[in-house]
């Protein structure tokens, strides 16, 4: 097939799933067109079934924001006009599915139909403002199809939007080859020359992430051992949580590496992941960690409790919970075999349910439904 894929190319949850599944679809034969402002993070530009097209942020002094979603939606009709595309799959709703309907109205009558993937803040926070419910909830009701990436945004779309369309639930994976423990002497004896436990945070630094929460659990845990806690990502609470590790006298233990590639090495040096969101509609970054035999305290928030079995893979507190949070993090590190036996559980769970060669075949299914329904519609 000739797939064309939008998300956002930054670092965000959305965009790492938009690309992952690109790639993997690549993998698996099909031609990839990621069509978006930038290249995506994660994209791997040497693979002959991937390319790029770039989206153009067109600036002119009387725009004070650029109306991307109208040179989106054309650069949508070029590819599909230049490639053949078969179909287009969208990742976030706002405005990535808007500018697909345009597309395929600029197309007809010849077919360019398109599915919106919802993952998260596209429906829990940005999608329900009143700015955008009505212009959201019209895109999802005229999407050829639509997927959400937990049985927990699925419920929230219905009942916030009154959606009555059908929609798939398709979970986020991960590519177990890839994502496995490989220990790195060398990366670990960076951050912790003396052997301490490694404790790990990735997210794009959010205030739904509550980093200073992870700031916080770690300070419970500082102070009965000694540890490392390693921030991975940025985003406006950075220079908050840098703030508060002063406060909290950890600041010599907290490393705060900025955005990073090559993500999976560096989770599998990890003994902890941390994932204190208010709220999470999946929680990808915890999944990818629980492929590398890291167990995962997080909040019991969302779809997280989809992915993380209490006291089998982690645990979960509830949101805001530091304290539970941190005796969970004591219990965990002070006895190794405990952080490795449950280490080796997550990883059989992410095999189990959301390993990449199960899940992408689901999609390339919901591929080729939606396409035989988009043509019996024309029919
Ligand atoms: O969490 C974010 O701020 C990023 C956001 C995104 O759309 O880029 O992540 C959402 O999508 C991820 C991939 O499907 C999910 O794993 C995250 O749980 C989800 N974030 C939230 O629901 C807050």
């Amino acid at each position: 097939m000739r797939i064309g894929i939008t998300g956002y190319p930054t670092y965000g949850g959305s965009g790492v799933v938009a690309t992952e599944l690109g790639q993997e679809l690549a993998a698996r034969g099909h031609d990839v067109h990621f069509i978006t402002y930038a290249p995506p993070i994660r994209m791997n530009p040497n693979d002959p079934r991937i390319h790029f097209h770039q989206a153009a942020v067109v600036s002119y002094p009387l725009f004070d924001h650029s109306p991307y979603t109208l040179s989106l939606a054309v650069k949508m009709l070029e590819v599909f006009e230049a490639e053949s595309l078969d179909i287009l799959h969208v990742h976030y709703a706002i405005p990535h599915s808007v500018s697909a309907l345009l597309a395929r109205q600029m197309a007809a009558p010849r077919r360019l139909p398109f599915i919106t993937t919802l993952h998260g803040t596209d429906i829990t926070l940005v999608g329900n403002n009143p700015n955008f419910l009505p212009i959201t909830r019209y895109s999802i009701e005229q999407s050829d199809g639509v997927t959400s990436i937990s049985h927990y945004l699925y419920r929230r779309t219905v009942e916030e939007f009154g959606i009555k369309r059908p929609i798939e639930v398709i979970p986020n994976f991960v590519n177990c080859d890839l994502y496995c423990r490989h220990p790195n002497p060398q990366l670990r004896a960076e951050w912790a020359p003396d052997g301490e436990p490694v404790l790990m945070h990735l997210s794009n630094f959010r205030p739904v992430k509550r980093i200073l929460d992870a700031i916080e659990i770690f300070a419970l845990v500082r102070e009965k051992m000694p540890a490392k806690l390693v921030m991975i990502g940025d985003g406006p609470d950075r220079v908050p949580a840098e703030e508060f590790a002063r406060a909290r006298g950890v600041e010599r233990d907290v490393l705060f590496l900025g955005k990073q590639n090559g993500i999976r090495e560096k989770l599998g040096q990890a003994d902890l992941f941390l994932l204190p969101s208010r709220l999470e509609s999946f929680g990808l970054a915890a999944l990818e960690a629980m492929a590398c035999e890291v167990p995962v305290i997080a909040t019991n928030a969302g779809g997280i409790p989809e992915v993380i079995e209490h006291g089998v893979d982690g645990y979960l507190v509830e949101p805001g919970d530091v304290q539970q949070a941190g005796r969970y993090a004591i219990e965990l590190l002070s006895r190794a075999d405990r952080g490795r036996e449950m280490g080796h559980l997550a990883r059989i769970h992410a095999r189990k349910n959301y390993c990449a060669n199960d899940v992408i075949p689901m999609y390339e299914r919901y591929y080729e439904q939606v396409l035989e329904g988009s043509l019996a519609a024309r029919v």
